[in-house]
């Protein structure tokens, strides 16, 4: 299947790769090496062969001077590196059989990785994905981001309820890093600004060193690679003995606790901003040493700062890096003497902004008075930009702007300095321009593009589901994993049983493999021939786990009022972990574990209906499920969720979808055919409507007689019977409060999953449609979504 291994490395020589770093790297004899110490051999083995691209890239692009992008982001959720490398590189199946003549197990091994978890969900796995991509098209980038000491929080459950425990990725040494301690940049903060003679410099009293750490990103055939940056927090001072000596104990330390929070840890949160200044220190530390380092290589070779935009693209992943705008003025003018507006013209030229939300308390809004504290420059520099703006624009209405209200928003800076803007689907670019920017869209025409998001087939297809892939590479031959839209060739051998028949055998076997897993995961045995029903995302009210756990409940209630009725059998498979701040989120996932308990310990129901939901989901569990699903939950409230890329995954994957016109979910459903895809639930315009109407909420529940049954039973305390009232809360909010309308689209999403019921009892017609999801789903790979960015965003080419 790999026509590109390097032919000098035979399963031998890769053996003896192995043994070397095992014996002169690792310091261990094969007698009494441990999986970690085999893991750490096979790392070193196959980054001594991801090097050579790595510097040839590099060396190319310096010698023929190419443009460069630059994609920052505050998160980077890679999960495990290794197979993903090998299957890159071309060297799986090599050192697979290396480790087999050594006795070790590749799959084995592997498993013992980690994840990098450096983000929260969605935007960190969608910069992953993108850094994947870029190398696979040659284009020249470097991702920058921050080094957390840890990444997001390890999950467990006590008690059905969520418990947050600390997450240290870098307990273990990371065989793909490398240590860059001679770049290194200062990072002030505080302080204040003083002119002079015209000269502007802003004095920090406070500052803290941002030191590179590098790992190369592999692109599919080992063509290309790039570099991921990640900046750790040193102190810029030594511990200050003078200090100590007289007696200022915590003075003396504090360049160093400074240093130690600053990339300590990731905000577990991905929807409420709560300005904190811990976070705007993050965020400046990211964008102050990228920036320094952006220029100081341009200035390597080249002297005119003028001609920056032909050689430099910034891609801000949503606002988090927005600080990039001022700090790339602020170093044009107060470091290299370049005028205000020119400086201005230069950055926006660079800078690119991706916006991934509408929720309003997601959007990043800072007090003037903190950032003025913590960033006084850059202060400055933002009303001078605002000022700017409108005098360039006089007709601006007066609510619009940067700086208003005494709050910074960082959505209007990262517009107002962005050449583009995009929205991540086609309905979210729509409502970007309708309901977030509408006045900065009409100053602005043609500056807001969509570029819908997309996710890399190598992880997501090749290496989680061998055994489609596999099937897909004897169908239509070897070379999709890149050109995914060749998946389409499946579509005539849908045609054929023998086709369907083995499409719907390669899930059947992933589902065995992952029943076996659930088993020893949550102790649950469940029948590999019932419906997989999948909702894996993080928890959070819009995104309406509620609904699907409510509908559960309704489902359970039905089996028992008709035991001998025709019922699909069914596990219900949850995965997420809730912000450690967000009660009402931690309280679904404690009502979706209650009701796991009773419904699968009920001898009535067996294996019509369980209820499954495996702590600590991430990248790793993800390639797990994904494989295995048949339907795959997408029911946001339409509006809320920006695109969505699980649903990317399971579609391609051969889930059949029950969706909310949401996000990408709009898009897929035109591509896979609204014939397979299960459609229901208001569009986001009659959510609007909807809300507008006195006691909806009421109106829906009267008119749904199971509805009314469920929350009965919740307030009865049926799924907790230790604390009986434990669910009035959520009775009560769906009754009174029901922002996320979960009452009014309850009877739609149950008749859709009597559809799915009808749909999946005839198992050839199911086969088809989703085999035809796998064929239909090309459109959504992330090269597609990288080519859209550098045709349009960055004005860049490929290298290869
Ligand atoms: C902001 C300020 C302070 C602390 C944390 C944050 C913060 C962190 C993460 C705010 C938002 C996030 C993450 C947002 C996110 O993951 N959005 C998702 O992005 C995906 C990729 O575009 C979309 O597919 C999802 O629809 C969107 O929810």
């Amino acid at each position: 299947m790999n026509a590109f291994v390097p032919a000098s490395v035979t399963t031998d020589g890769f053996r003896s790769d192995i043994l070397r770093h095992l014996s002169y790297t690792v310091g261990k004899d094969a007698a009494h090496a441990s999986l970690y110490d085999w893991r750490m051999a096979l790392s070193y083995a196959l980054r001594d062969r991801i090097i050579t691209p790595w510097f040839q890239a590099t060396r190319r692009t310096w010698a023929e001077d190419h443009k460069r992008v630059y994609y920052l982001s505050m998160e980077f959720l890679i999960g495990r590196i290794l197979e993903d490398a090998a299957i890159n590189i071309g060297l799986r199946e090599v050192a697979a059989a290396a480790l087999s003549d050594l006795g070790q197990d590749f799959d084995l091994i592997a498993d013992t990785e980690p994840d990098a978890a450096l983000g929260n969900g969605g935007l960190g796995r969608l910069a992953a994905c993108y850094m994947e991509s870029m190398a696979t098209l040659g284009c020249p980038a470097y991702g920058y981001g921050i080094r957390y000491e840890h990444g997001l929080f390890r999950q467990e459950f006590e008690h059905g309820q969520q418990v947050e425990l600390a997450e240290d990725w870098l307990s273990q040494k990371h065989p793909f890093e490398f240590e860059r301690p001679e770049c290194a940049y200062t990072i002030g903060f505080n302080g204040n600004v003083e002119t002079t003679g015209g000269r502007t410099v802003w004095r920090p009293d406070e500052s803290v060193l941002a030191s590179a750490y590098d790992m190369p990103v592999i692109g599919w055939s080992g063509r290309w690679a790039n570099t991921l940056r990640l900046w750790s927090a040193l102190p810029s001072s030594r511990f200050d003995l003078a200090r100590f000596n007289r007696g200022d104990y915590t003075a003396a330390a504090e360049s160093e606790t400074l240093a130690r929070t600053i990339s300590r840890v990731l905000y577990p949160d991905d929807t409420t901003h709560q300005g904190k200044e811990l976070r705007l220190k993050q965020e400046f530390f990211l964008t102050s040493a990228t920036l320094q380092d952006i220029l100081r290589r341009y200035l390597d070779s080249h002297s005119d700062l003028r001609a920056l935009p032909s050689k430099v693209a910034i891609q801000m992943n949503d606002t988090h890096p927005a600080l990039a705008g001022p700090e790339l003025i602020r170093l044009l003018t107060d470091h290299h003497g370049i005028e205000f507006a020119e400086a201005m013209e230069i950055a926006r030229a660079c800078l690119g902004y991706t916006n991934h939300t509408l929720l309003p308390e997601a959007l990043e809004r800072w007090s003037t008075w903190l950032m003025g504290s913590v960033l006084p420059r850059h202060m400055q520099i933002i009303e001078r930009i605002d000022d700017h703006h409108l005098k360039a624009h006089p007709k601006r209405p007066h609510y619009v702007g940067i700086v208003k209200h005494h709050e910074v928003r960082m959505g209007e800076l990262a517009f107002i300095m962005s050449h583009r803007v995009n929205g991540v689907s086609a309905l979210h670019t729509d409502l970007v321009k309708q309901r977030l920017f509408p006045e900065l869209d009409a100053l602005h025409p043609g500056r807001i593009i969509n570029q819908t998001n997309g996710i890399a087939p190598r992880r997501w297809l090749r290496m989680a589901n061998p055994r489609l892939s596999a099937l897909i590479s004897e169908t239509i031959g070897a070379g999709w994993e890149d050109h995914l839209d060749r998946l389409s060739e499946l579509e005539p051998h849908i045609e054929d049983k023998g086709f369907r028949d083995a499409f719907a055998a390669a899930k059947r076997a992933n589902k065995v493999s992952t029943a076996r897993w659930i088993k020893e995961a949550t102790g649950v045995a469940v029948s590999p021939d019932a419906l997989f029903d999948v909702q894996i995302k993080r928890i959070h009210e819009y995104k309406r786990q509620l609904l699907n756990i409510l509908q559960t409940i309704a489902e359970w209630h039905t089996i028992r009022e008709t035991p001998s009725g025709n019922h699909v059998p069914r596990v219900k498979i949850f995965g997420g972990k809730a912000a450690p701040g967000y009660a009402v989120a931690k309280e679904i996932i404690h009502l979706i574990n209650d009701v796991a308990r009773v419904i699968n310990a009920d001898p009535k129901v067996g294996d019509l209906l369980k209820v499954i939901f495996p702590p600590n989901y991430n990248v790793s569990m993800a390639e797990r499920l994904v494989p295995a699903a048949d339907l795959s939950e997408q029911i946001s409230t339409a509006g809320k969720e920006a695109s969505g890329t699980g649903n990317m995954k399971l579609s391609l994957n051969g889930a059949l979808t029950i969706g909310t016109l949401d996000g990408a979910n709009v898009e897929i459903r035109d591509h896979v055919g609204p014939e397979n895809f299960f459609l229901f639930g208001m569009t986001a315009d009659e959510a609007i409507a909807r809300r507008a109407i006195d006691d909806h909420a009421r109106e829906a529940i009267l008119s749904s007689q199971a509805l009314q049954d469920v929350l009965q039973m919740l307030a009865e305390g049926r799924f907790s019977p230790d604390q009986p009232d434990r669910y009035h809360g959520v009775v009560n909010r769906v009754w009174h409060h029901d922002y996320f309308l979960v009452a009014s689209d309850f009877a739609a999403y149950c008749d859709a999953q009597g559809e799915v019921d009808k749909a999946y009892r005839d198992g050839d017609g199911w086969a088809r449609k989703a085999a035809l999801n796998t064929a239909r789903m090309g459109y959504f790979s992330s090269d597609r979504a990288i080519r859209g960015y550098m045709k349009e965003i960055w004005n860049t080419d490929s290298m290869l």
